[in-house]
């Protein structure tokens, strides 16, 4: 049967199930990659498994979260981090080395491979023809030891490229515009795949921040074919021997298909505050813009940086515009300190940042109040930036470079002639910050400071359900809202005491106090509930409140799955005007909870006015199992007890 390159890929590494659009697989991971901020849970996560040593191909930790050393706290969870992975045979990615998908594309992704991730961008390995997934921490310490890894068979969208990019537009513009068509829930449970003739004037840095960002379509992943662009990438990196040609076959069949005329693309930029609000930037009429942030793991590579020095070379930032440049790897920075392109970004007044998130998740750099900041990374949610009423703007390194110098929103079409960028020299390649684990680590020891506390663990699924509504939120709730990151909260997230103070804190102050003074209780939301990132935090942190259900219109898929794995139940209303009804301290009721799961249909009763509302699970058979047993570590433990 002619194949898509999904399809190859996942046929290479189906162990349980069939390709069916939707219905349950298992998949075999070749590489795992953890980042600090959800690593530490999910090493914890590893040890409390019992496995005595990781089981991929290739597991990676990198610390590039958790940077700013305010506290002891992220000092404490680095060395936690070194030790483990040296304890189970887990490369370690030292900070300071880059963050963990730039570096992943340098050093580690392989065209034809799984790679599973603790972090919603894995899937930029995609851009080198590797099946990127991201997953929560839990899922990935069970792929660590050699089990399997459970989705839904997803449906691909082919994105067909034709034409070539104008000057001043990139990348970026590509993702954005189709962002832009398909909104943040357009790809929730399928696969976004790309090819046609446009591809080919594509590097694999500019295919990486496409299928980055398909992480805020809500994709499962996204793919380009692994071709002569791919193998010329690999030989520079010092890598050839891993490159294999991976293409879609002619006749490949897909669920949907839409086509970009690149030719027809024109700078465009996200407004606040959702990457799906896409304009031209042509038709912002003079936003005046105080900071300007350039770096990430959508644009930090050598040709963004490089782009941006060129076009501000000879000039300074606008005064009234901070601009801030954080380079996304070691090899980068390198890279751009070898050839002077430091040196120019200091030199037209950028403060240049550690290689590392930053900025992108409010560690650092928080704007002004009501600030404007134009950022060429990949979420504008509310709030992540660490200012409350900021406003956030995604763009390209272009549209970036020219509000640094005039301080408005600007079409950089009107900046004259586009910067001549010579061939892109080979990379800098020094592995040294990168630590390969002992070949026996048993006698290793595993440093844990006081911030690293132990994992709750939760009880079983009740039978009876009598649960208090505590929040009914709107649609496109985002992992932010349930569990916020910034430099205040992140250096919690291995004290799962300490972290739930903060739930739902962007939405309502008084919710974690609330929760705990009804002992638990229940979210009501409306569509794509738990969309971005994927962190277990936000089901981890709740649950630790006592959250035994979440009743959605519909859910992001990697949340869901968390929910899942902490025992929470995922509900979806069957008739969504029923959300209508509900209200906060509304009391709901589920009878013979456990008998009603083994139906489609489950009876949700309002305790105030007996009104029944209908609500559906769509959990497969070994979801619903770990959901009662009280979570995947439960299960686990349950069964390996038999
Ligand atoms: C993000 O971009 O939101 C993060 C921070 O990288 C998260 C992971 C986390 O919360 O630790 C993600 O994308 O999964
Ligand atoms: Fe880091 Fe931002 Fe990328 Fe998340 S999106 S991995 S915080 S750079």
């Amino acid at each position: 049967m002619a194949d898509s390159i999904a399809h190859k890929i996942l046929k290479d590494h189906l162990v349980e199930g069939y390709l069916d659009k939707g219905s349950e697989i298992g998949i075999r991971i070749d590489q795992t990659l953890t980042q600090d901020a959800t690593g530490t849970m999910a090493y914890l996560q590893f040890e409390a498994l019992g496995a005595d040593k990781v089981r991929t191909e290739l597991s990676v930790s990198y610390v590039d979260h958790n940077t700013l050393q305010n506290g002891f706290e992220n000092a404490d969870d680095h060395r936690y981090l070194q030790s483990v992975a040296a304890r189970f045979g887990v490369w370690f990615s030292r900070p300071g080395n880059g963050i963990c998908h730039q570096v992943h594309l340098e050093r580690f992704g392989a065209p034809g491979k799984t790679l599973l991730g603790s972090d919603s961008h894995t899937p930029t390995a995609g851009g080198l023809g590797m099946l990127g997934i991201g997953a929560g921490g839990l899922d990935v310490a069970v792929a660590m030891g050699g089990g399997l890894f459970y989705l839904n068979a997803p449906e691909i969208i082919k994105v067909n490229l034709i034409g070539s990019l104008a000057p001043w537009t990139g990348a970026k513009d590509i993702i954005l515009e189709i962002l832009r068509r398909l909104t943040v829930k357009g790809g929730v449970g399928k696969i976004v795949e790309y090819s046609g003739p446009g591809l080919a004037g594509l590097s694999i840095p500019e295919r990486a921040t496409i299928t980055n960002m398909g992480a805020e379509l809500g994709a499962t992943s996204s793919l380009f074919p692994s071709d002569e662009v791919t193998r010329k990438y690999l030989i520079s990196q010092g890598r050839g021997k891993e490159w294999r040609s991976l293409e879609a076959d002619p006749d490949a069949v897909y669920d949907e298909e839409i086509t970009i005329d690149l030719t027809l693309l024109e700078p465009m930029a996200a407004a606040p505050h959702s990457p799906d609000a896409v304009k031209p930037v042509s038709e912002f009429k003079q936003v005046r813009v105080n900071q300007v942030a350039v770096g990430s793991c959508t644009n930090g590579s050598y040709h963004d940086l490089r782009l941006l020095a060129e076009i501000m070379k000879g000039q300074v930032v606008h005064p009234d515009v901070s601009l801030v440049v954080a380079p996304g790897s070691r090899q980068v920075y390198l890279s751009l300190a070898r050839e002077g392109i430091i040196e120019s970004l200091i030199s037209s007044g950028a403060r240049i940042l550690e290689t590392a998130c930053g900025p992108c998740i409010g560690m650092g750099q928080a704007p002004s109040s009501g600030g404007v900041s134009v950022r060429t990374f990949n979420r504008n949610f509310q709030g992540r930036s660490g200012t409350a009423d900021a406003q956030i703007y995604l763009a390209g390194p272009a549209v970036a470079a020219a509000a640094a110098l005039k301080g408005i929103l600007f079409d950089p079409r009107e900046l004259g002639e586009f910067p001549s960028m010579d061939e892109v020299p080979d990379p800098v390649i020094d592995d040294r910050m990168i630590i390969a684990p002992p070949q026996d680590g048993k006698n290793v020891d595993i440093i844990r400071g006081p911030n690293i506390k132990p994992l709750p663990v939760n009880q079983k699924l009740p039978d009876k359900l009598d649960l208090q509504v505590l929040l009914i939120a709107g649609d496109n709730i985002t992992t932010d809202h349930i569990m916020p990151g910034g430099s205040k909260v992140l250096p919690l997230r291995s004290n799962i005491e300490a972290l739930s103070e903060y739930v739902f804190a962007p939405l309502d102050q008084e919710f974690s106090e609330r929760a705990r003074k009804s002992g638990g209780g229940l979210i009501v939301a409306g569509e794509n509930y738990g969309q971005g990132s994927s962190r277990e935090h936000a089901a981890l942190a709740p649950m630790y409140l006592g959250i035994k259900m979440v009743l959605a219109k519909s859910f992001a898929r990697i949340h869901r799955a968390n929910l899942v794995n902490f025992g929470i139940l995922p509900l979806i209303f069957s008739n969504e005007t029923d959300y209508d009804f509900l209200s906060t301290d509304d009391e709901l009721i589920i009878e013979d909870l456990h008998h009603q799961l083994e139906k489609e249909s489950i009876t949700v009763c309002m305790k105030k006015n007996n009104k029944k509302i209908i609500a559906c699970h769509g959990l497969t058979s070994r979801q619903l199992a770990i959901v009662k047993a009280g979570g995947l570590l439960n299960y686990t433990r349950d069964k390996n007890i038999k």
